[in-house]
């Protein structure tokens, strides 16, 4: 069935492809509760290996897999660290505080990158006054700040460094398959050095749901006691962990072309009287642009394009987030820009 709209919102919204619905049908299945699920199995044990790390645990979503791993590699009342416009501060409902009791002490970037430099003047150590740094959390890529990439000596010095001061490091690597295609580098390298890693299936790898969280085996044998707590034990899930499989055999070969559409998305866009796209070409899959000098704000724009048959999300009255996936085409985004550009003119 051909979707009437040209969805463009996330990447979240892409569908299994036919290799992940069949795999789904004929999935072999448990009771992942008692480790029984074969499929559920296989993909933590394949999702290990693709991380390089000890074990990974699968988990319903990206959210949970964030929250667990805070959890695990902190202490009530500690601080973590994190970009000021992270997925974890801003849209994961304060979980670091409600769950992990921590409290998140945030740092202005630009592009989204932390460096050891900022981080250093944050760390705290505990005293009368202060609660200590547990814990430092980078997002790669970066969602909002257009798809950014860590170049891996900035992300590893901090990993090095986190460490000499007995400070862990969690990727939020909802895309990092994103990362280490912009990087072409193996997603294993990129988080060789962090604590723990979560990426998501149900992103840019196009599976219906599901992330996974890497890392050593003691911290992965605790989340998954938390994941339970949460309410993520999911029994015969091995029918979503199959379309994770091909997942992530099949989809990372296919993300340079996603990156290509959103260079060309963000080309187009800066033609358009009233846009402006930041003056780097986007690394990877996700475009922001400023509507602010159109007249009209994001939302306005975001409900006039749903009319004419694109979907594009406003993240502020003044900027818009365009992200590119499997389920939309060169073609597609051209008609996009085609239809930005009428709607606004
Ligand atoms: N991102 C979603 C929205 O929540 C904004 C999107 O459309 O991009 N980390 C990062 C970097 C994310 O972008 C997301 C989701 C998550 C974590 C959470 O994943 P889910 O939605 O599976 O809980």
């Amino acid at each position: 069935m051909t979707d009437p709209f040209i969805d463009l919102r996330s990447d979240t919204v892409t569908r299994p492809t036919p290799a992940m619905r069949r795999a789904m049908f004929e999935a072999e299945v448990g009771d992942d509760v008692y480790g029984e699920d074969p499929t559920v199995n296989r993909l933590e044990a394949r999702a290990a290996e693709v991380c390089g790390k000890e074990a990974a645990l699968f988990v319903p979503t990206g959210t949970m897999g964030n929250t667990i791993a805070v959890k695990c590699l902190t202490s009530h009342g500690q601080e973590v660290i994190c970009d000021a416009r992270g997925h974890l501060l801003n849209y994961e409902l304060s979980m670091t505080a409600w769950f992990a009791g921590c409290l998140i002490r945030s740092i202005h970037t630009s592009g989204g990158i932390l460096t050891w430099q900022q981080i250093e003047k944050e760390i705290r150590p505990l005293g009368p006054h202060a609660a200590d740094t547990g814990l430092i959390e980078l997002e790669n890529t970066h969602n909002m700040a257009g798809g950014t990439v860590y170049p891996q000596d900035v992300l590893d010095d901090i990993c090095h460094r986190a460490h000499q001061r007995g400070i862990r490091v969690h990727i939020d690597g909802a895309r990092i398959f994103n990362a280490a295609a912009a990087l072409n580098q193996p997603v294993s390298r990129i988080c060789a050095h962090a604590d723990t890693v979560m990426f998501c299936l149900s992103k840019a790898l196009g599976a219906p749901a599901g992330s996974m969280l890497a890392g050593p085996r003691p911290v992965i044998d605790r989340a998954r006691l938390y994941r339970k707590r949460l309410g993520g034990g999911m029994r015969q899930s091995g029918i979503l962990a199959a379309a994770g499989l091909i997942a992530l055999d099949e989809m990372p070969a296919l993300l340079p072309r996603d990156h290509s559409n959103a260079r060309f998305l963000a080309a187009g866009l800066a033609a358009i009287p009233g846009i402006s796209v930041p003056p780097e070409p986007p690394q990877t899959n996700i475009v922001i642009f400023d509507v602010s000098a159109t007249g009209r704000t994001g939302p306005e724009i975001s409900q006039a394009l749903k009319q004419r048959g694109v979907l594009l999300n406003a993240i502020s009255p003044a900027a818009m987030r365009a992200v590119t996936h499997c389920d939309v085409s060169r073609a597609q985004c051209q008609t996009a820009l085609e239809t930005l550009a009428a709607t606004l003119s």
